[in-house]
């Protein structure tokens, strides 16, 4: 079949689409092409996973608007069905791969999965699919790892016998099919040509604009907004500190520098957690063969020491007390690595508990998402001598801090993540609030 047969297939609904790696990415992608009437395959190597789903039910917890309908209707009239065994890949048309692509404690891409996935797909693939990978790549790789993979696993020949491409995912937790389906997308195709196809591909499901290039900048379009990302927050946390120094407020100074044109200062806090920020930064700049980068790895450290910083300003606090950390009982509010979320990823919480222990402190854990860390906050402040808020969970926001604070042992809140804008002068505390005067 001609690329252009394939487009009229496409754009008749005629194609069957195929989903490898049915994650946070994957599984409301497939949602979102077999609602829109394509018969759709998913295909991963977790039966568990896979059961599920053929049952309708959703196995991605955290509240994503609208998935747990659609996994259950798309299910219901068969256009959704899910596999572990990828010779049922043979009908496909399209295929796209969404699994994950780490980096490893050296910060190298570790492509494992990926490479398995190809391999697996290679031994099955049939002449004219068009195979799309989805996962977030370092700049060369499409060509230096994709394309050879796939061509030596399948004998075929990409851009004659199959056609390939790289079409970086834009999801966010807790707004999944909304970003899927209204985000602006790169389409980088190995040939102008292909990058047409794809293009008709995501009309059927994508709202925003369908941006075409080659591939190499299409991996280096999803790792560098996000590395851009970890150096403008980067930015935020060392402004905040020298904040602290000089006894000013960083969020006051955030507003008014943002009146500034062409400015936007992002907001500091206890660091930056994730799937992507934390990995993105990495991915890129692990293609600088002759360069050194300086400035991404330097923000990956100031992001990476945030966590250890809001445990400094409460040893601080805690020491005009003369309480020392290994004494103290210390209850951090938040768990999950962004605000209302119940995804815990790299979360700095995690890297926070981890330092605290390792001072010795007693450490409570509280977080209103996430199932191991929902039990009572009035328990846990009794006789507390520290509240560290470190996510800006919505429900931090109405707490009743003058009750709080009465059953402590030590009246003391650290707020890395500005959710009280000014306790009451009424309440007895020890205020410390991350980047605002000690
Ligand atoms: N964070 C800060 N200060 C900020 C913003 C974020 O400390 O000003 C922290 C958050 O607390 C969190 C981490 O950084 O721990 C990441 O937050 P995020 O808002 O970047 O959320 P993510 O990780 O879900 O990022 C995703 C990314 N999207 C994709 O990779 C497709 C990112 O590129 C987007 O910019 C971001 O969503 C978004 O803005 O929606």
């Amino acid at each position: 079949m001609t690329l252009s047969a394939l487009q009229d297939k496409i754009t008749n609904k005629e194609s069957t689409v195929a989903i490898i790696g049915l994650g946070y990415v994957g599984l409301p992608v497939a949602c979102m092409f077999a609602k829109a009437g394509f018969k759709t395959l998913g295909v991963d190597i977790d039966q568990a996973r896979v059961d599920k789903i053929n049952q309708g039910i959703n196995p991605i917890e955290g509240i994503e608007p609208g998935l747990s309908e659609l996994v259950q209707s798309v299910t219901e009239t068969q256009n959704l069905t899910c596999t572990t065994d990828y010779a049922m890949l043979a009908d496909a048309d399209v295929i796209t791969i969404s699994v994950q692509t780490p980096v490893d404690s050296d910060h190298q891409p570790r492509y494992e999965h990926l490479k398995s996935a190809l391999t697996t797909l290679g031994n099955v693939l049939t002449a004219d699919t068009l195979v799309i990978i989805e996962s977030t790549l370092s700049p060369g790789t499409m060509t230096g790892i994709v394309q050879p993979t796939l061509e030596a696993s399948s004998g075929l020949q990409a851009g004659i016998d199959f056609y390939l491409g790289h079409c970086p995912e834009r999801v966010m937790p807790g707004r999944l099919l909304h970003n899927i389906q209204m985000m602006n997308r790169v389409i980088g195709g190995l040939t102008p040509e292909i990058a047409e196809v794809m293009t008709t591909f995501y009309q059927q499901i994508v709202q925003g604009d369908l941006d075409t290039t080659d591939v190499l900048t299409a991996e280096l379009v999803k790792t560098t907004e996000n590395a851009y990302r970890d150096v403008q927050i980067a930015f935020a946390n060392e402004v905040a500190q020298i904040c602290e120094d000089v006894g000013a407020d960083v969020w006051e100074l955030r507003q008014l520098v943002n009146k500034s044109p062409g400015r936007n200062m992002l907001y500091p806090g206890a660091g930056v957690g994730g799937h992507c920020i934390p990995k993105d930064p990495w991915l890129l700049i692990s293609s600088a063969t002759h360069s050194t980068p300086s400035l991404i790895p330097t923000a990956r450290a100031v992001n990476a020491s945030m966590p250890q910083h809001v445990l400094h300003l409460t040893e601080n606090a805690l020491s005009k007390h003369d309480i020392a950390l290994k004494d103290a009982k210390i209850v951090a509010l938040g768990y999950a690595y962004l605000e209302n979320s119940d995804d815990t990823r790299n979360s700095p919480s995690e890297a926070f508990v981890q330092v605290a222990w390792s001072a010795e402190a007693e450490v409570c854990i509280h977080d209103p998402y996430v199932p191991a860390y929902q039990q009572s906050l009035d328990d846990m402040v009794h006789n507390a001598d520290a509240l560290v808020i470190l996510v800006a969970h919505d429900m931090y926001k109405t707490l009743d801090w003058q009750a709080l604070l009465s059953t402590m042992r030590t009246p003391i809140i650290v707020d890395s993540r500005n959710v009280i804008d000014t306790l009451p002068a009424s309440i007895e505390a020890d205020f410390v609030r991350l980047g605002s005067p000690k």
